[in-house]
């Protein structure tokens, strides 16, 4: 099967003549095929060769220095009206940025091959499922795009003749930060991407297509592109229920969808469906919201994944997966920083350089990250790519919270629950360039990743309750509270199981709950410590306490918030106000 799409042909004709690469590969997705890409790589040094025999079918890379995140600051909403990108996002003019970045392309690929990626979000045959084609000059995206997609042959047979797909061009160029550009066209389902090799820039399926241009999809089609994670609860009796949850970047969604339960929860089971990205839609008869993961890999921040934190991503890593940015052993083997494993003697850092353990430098780069096929994961969901979607019980928000939230309370309802999300705040990590550690507000995880203004889609959270009879319970969960010492006062990872026990009781009306000016709060003795020795009852009230004086901060700060949109709901307002009552009311 090769492309039937007339549409595409013309398209990539034409991005031929702009780019004028020397060769056009257009890629079926074939093992053969994979062989020679990586042959070609290790050949040019593009990629090496991990220790087979630990490591098989493992590969190593390392980004330029100066391209090691996601570039928020450089990328882009082009709608043609600029209030229809809204205030919080870069938007640029489309005529003039198509020839802005048209002249940076023009000739950019001149002595190097292009490579034509068909592939699909989404399983093949879902209902769910879109076909996006990636143009790039990176054998490394290539390599990177056959792991996180279903890429090749089945996409072109998914497309068949249609013209609709989403188009995406990418060139590294020359690497050169000044002149990086993500751009996204929704309008044209376009994305132009120019001067960077490194993950959410260049891999134009996750964050661009699956994010950006899907939600703006999902908008005027009735559905949701959100950054979630989706996992199974699967409990003694074999009933499984499904959740999902958003938090920002480098905020724990992997870590929770691979977590294994503590010991006392003996019967009970986690599957993982997806790490990053779900999205999700009303079943025809509008009783549940079903959920689709639409990538087909993890790519997943490396430093702190050990056999302690994350057994399941370990155990999925060890083979046919692409290590970008960790630290090698000089024995081929990948290393950073959390591993498990002390650091040997010499390694050479993400940067190449020497390294020692009593060098004051990480030796891998905070966001380094592994690219792992998601079926090869131990606990991955026998649903996982079922082309009708999981249904969904609870949405979980969540972030970086030193001291506000609580570790978990339950919206009023689902109106609420879209209020709650909308002010969701996490303090920064590395998974985006800029300080780290500064607290941001990140509505619902998306404030990066929204392809349209985030008023309008706020509105569409809140249209949604009236599309889904039994419409999932909203949570918010903060596993990262700190002491005066500045430790994690929970022990968070497998233990996150307690919170999301209560969250499935308080789904299923098994237990009863607290009520508090910012929601429903647990009984303390409610969240199970079986197991957790130097862990009491009073130590989970304390991670309950919902300070008044620390929430006045929080309200004055959500009205600054608030301030930003152009077309906030008078719901969100109306939200906003009741809040405060209900703290006045504590006064
Ligand atoms: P993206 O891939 O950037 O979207 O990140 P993510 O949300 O999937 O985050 P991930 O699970 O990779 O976790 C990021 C960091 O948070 C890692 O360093 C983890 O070790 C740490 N982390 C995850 N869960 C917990 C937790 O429950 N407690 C604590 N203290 N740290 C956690
Ligand atoms: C994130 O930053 O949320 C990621 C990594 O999942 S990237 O693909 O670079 O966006
Ligand atoms: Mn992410």
């Amino acid at each position: 099967m090769s492309c039937q799409s007339k549409a595409v042909k013309q398209w990539v004709d034409e991005m031929i003549e702009l780019c004028q690469p020397d060769k056009v590969v257009w890629l079926d997705g074939s093992e053969e095929e994979k062989k020679r890409l990586e042959e070609e790589a290790l050949s040019t040094g593009e990629m090496q060769l991990l220790d087979q025999e630990k490591w098989p079918g493992c590969l190593y890379h390392r980004t330029a220095v100066n391209d090691v995140a996601r570039v928020e600051g450089r990328t882009f909403i082009c709608t043609r009206k600029e209030e229809d990108a809204g205030p919080t996002n870069h938007w640029a003019d489309p005529k003039e940025m198509y020839e802005k970045l048209g002249a940076m392309y023009d000739g950019v690929m001149k002595g190097r091959t292009m490579y034509v990626i068909p592939y699909i979000m989404g399983p093949a045959g879902s209902p769910f499922s879109k076909v996006g084609v990636e143009l790039t000059d990176s054998i490394y995206v290539v390599l990177n795009m056959r792991i996180m997609t279903r890429m090749g042959d089945v996409a072109w047979k998914q497309l068949g003749d249609s013209d609709e797909f989403v188009k995406g061009l990418h060139s590294k160029a020359a690497v050169d930060q000044d002149k990086r550009y993500i751009v996204h066209f929704p309008e044209d389902n376009t994305i132009w991407s120019i001067n960077s090799g490194y993950g959410g820039n260049v891999l134009l399926g996750k964050k661009c297509f699956a994010l950006r241009i899907a939600s703006f999809q999902a908008k005027n089609e009735g559905w949701m592109a959100e950054h979630m994670l989706i996992l199974g609860i699967e409990n003694p009796e074999g009933k499984t229920q499904y959740l999902t949850g958003a938090f920002p970047s480098a905020c724990g969604k992997t870590n929770l969808a691979m977590l294994i339960p503590p010991a006392y929860a003996e019967g009970y089971k986690v599957y993982t469906v997806g790490d990053d990205i779900a999205w999700m839609r009303p079943d025809k008869n509008g009783e549940n919201l079903l959920a689709i993961n639409p990538e087909s890999g993890f790519f997943g921040v490396a430093p702190g994944t050990s056999m302690k934190s994350n057994p399941n991503a370990m155990l999925t890593t060890k083979t046919n997966t692409i290590f970008t940015n960790v630290a090698l052993t000089d024995d081929m083997q990948p290393w950073w920083e959390d591993m498990g494993i002390p650091a040997p003697a010499h390694l050479t850092d993400w940067i190449g350089d020497d390294w020692t353990p009593d060098s004051d430098k990480k030796a891998a780069h905070p966001n380094s990250r592994f690219t792992a096929p998601a079926g090869q994961c131990p606990c991955i969901s026998d649903q996982w790519e079922d082309p009708n979607g999981v249904p969904i019980s609870a949405i979980l928000f969540g972030g970086r919270r030193a001291k506000t939230a609580p570790l978990v309370y339950q919206s009023f309802d689902w109106k609420h629950g879209v209020f709650v999300g909308s002010t969701m705040a996490s303090e920064t990590t590395a998974a985006a360039a800029g300080a780290v550690g500064v607290v941001r507000r990140d509505p619902m995880a998306m404030l990066p990743f929204c392809g349209y203004n985030m008023g309008d889609y706020f509105q569409h959270w809140l249209d949604m309750e009236d599309k889904i009879k039994n419409l999932p319970k909203i949570f918010n969960v903060n596993w990262f509270r700190l002491d005066d010492n500045g430790k994690f006062i929970w022990p968070g990872f497998g233990d996150n199981f307690r919170v999301l026990q209560w969250i499935l009781k308080r789904c299923n009306g098994e237990v009863d709950a607290v009520e508090s000016p910012i929601g429903y709060l647990p009984h303390p003795e409610d969240i199970c410590l079986d197991g957790l020795d130097d862990f009491t009852t009073e130590d989970v009230a304390d991670l309950l306490s919902v300070d008044i004086d620390v929430w006045e901060e929080e309200i004055a700060d959500i009205e600054e918030h608030y301030k930003k949109f152009d077309r906030l709901p008078q719901e969100l307002t109306d939200q906003l106000a009741a809040m405060k009552e209900r703290f006045a009311k504590l006064k």
